[in-house]
């Protein structure tokens, strides 16, 4: 038994019918990928909404946002000859790459871990300027001295980028622009700093020679990245062959620094799995899942707007008990809770 997950008996946690869209005329597709903190003594999920119009059987439509922040819904014929849809979430149209739902990021707050609910008084996080004009997502938050550093990743015609603000209250924040350009995404900042310096996990795409693997950089200030290294590849033949990416905030333990991360195939099936990294030195793997600690199997998992995806990029600590809040098949989110020891079995340390 390799999946090693204990999910929520009350999944999914939350489904697109749970709120209500950001605009007339548009429908949450996909509820997925939140960012995940504590603050005002609350579990706080930064939800990643996708949205578009109702879908007719004729054309597919789509919102994006203009460079001052409105939204334009972009209609194409399904039989138009210049368009390729094979992909539930992604279209190409005229040579162009284009979403087929555009996001925003939403907070909801929850007592016990398990009902969230929209607060009053915080606003939905949008896209912004020219970089984001196809929507932000997948946010990680890390606490880090106080502040929270939000990475996130912001798509435009121009690319998939790491964007960042910041804030200290939800209320306020400050962006940082793009931290990381594209190809980019899946950025984690570390929650403390090593030897004075910023760390961060985060996921460039090498088209011809490289791929889609995992690597670290240092900043003296949290916006300006050096020295990467590539410290976690994908592995062919395994659950992690076609691409690999850092969830969360890595981990703070004894044995070093946890992270889980996800690796897909190349059918996109996402599992997740483990890496430890030297807590002294990062750059060094000392153990890696050979085995996923989580594989989709449950319903909600399988069948959705994509399925056979469970994807992480948020959690919470409380002693031996980790518990992640994952996206199931890009369309819910879910809980599921991991015993830091049983992913230390899975990793042999
Ligand atoms: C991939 C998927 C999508 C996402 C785009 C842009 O196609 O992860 O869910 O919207 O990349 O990031």
């Amino acid at each position: 038994m390799t999946d090693i997950a204990r999910r929520f008996p009350e999944n999914p946690l939350l489904s697109p019918k749970d709120l209500i869209p950001s605009l007339e005329g548009l429908k949450i597709a996909c509820l997925l990928n939140p960012g995940v903190f504590r603050f005002d003594n609350k579990i706080w999920l930064l939800v990643r909404v996708a949205e578009r119009p109702e879908q007719s059987e004729v054309i597919v439509s789509f919102p994006i946002l203009t460079e001052d922040g409105k939204t334009e819904i972009m209609e194409i014929a399904l039989d138009d000859a210049d368009l390729i849809a094979t992909d539930a979430r992604v279209v190409r149209y005229k040579g162009v790459d284009y979403l087929t739902t555009l996001s925003h990021l939403r907070l909801l707050c929850s007592d016990d871990g398990v009902k969230f609910y929209e607060p009053e008084g915080y606003s939905y996080l949008y896209g912004a300027g020219a970089l984001q004009t196809f929507g932000i997502e997948d946010c990680r938050v890390t606490n880090l001295d106080g502040k929270f550093y939000l990475t996130f990743t912001g798509v435009s015609a121009s690319g998939v980028g790491v964007g960042m603000r910041t804030t200290t209250d939800w209320k306020t924040f400050e962006s940082a622009g793009m931290i990381l350009p594209p190809h980019n995404k899946d950025c984690a900042i570390f929650e403390e700093k090593i030897n004075g310096m910023f760390y961060c996990l985060h996921r460039p795409s090498s088209v011809d020679i490289g791929g889609n693997f995992i690597w670290l950089a240092q900043s003296p200030d949290g916006l300006h990245w050096g020295n990467h290294q590539c410290i976690v590849r994908t592995r062919a033949g395994s659950w992690d062959s076609a691409r690999v990416g850092a969830g969360a905030a890595p981990i703070k333990t004894e044995k070093g620094w946890l992270e889980i991360y996800h690796g897909a195939t190349a059918e996109h099936r996402y599992c997740l799995g483990a890496v430890l990294l030297d807590l002294q030195d990062p750059s060094i793997v000392i153990a890696r899942s050979v085995d996923p600690i989580m594989v989709p199997t449950e319903e909600y998992e399988l069948t959705g707007f994509f399925g056979h995806v469970v994807f992480t990029n948020g959690h919470i600590v409380d002693g031996d008990t980790i518990t992640i809040y994952y996206g199931a098949a890009d369309e819910h989110v879910c809980g599921a809770k991991f015993s830091l020891q049983e992913i230390f079995q899975n990793l042999g340390v």
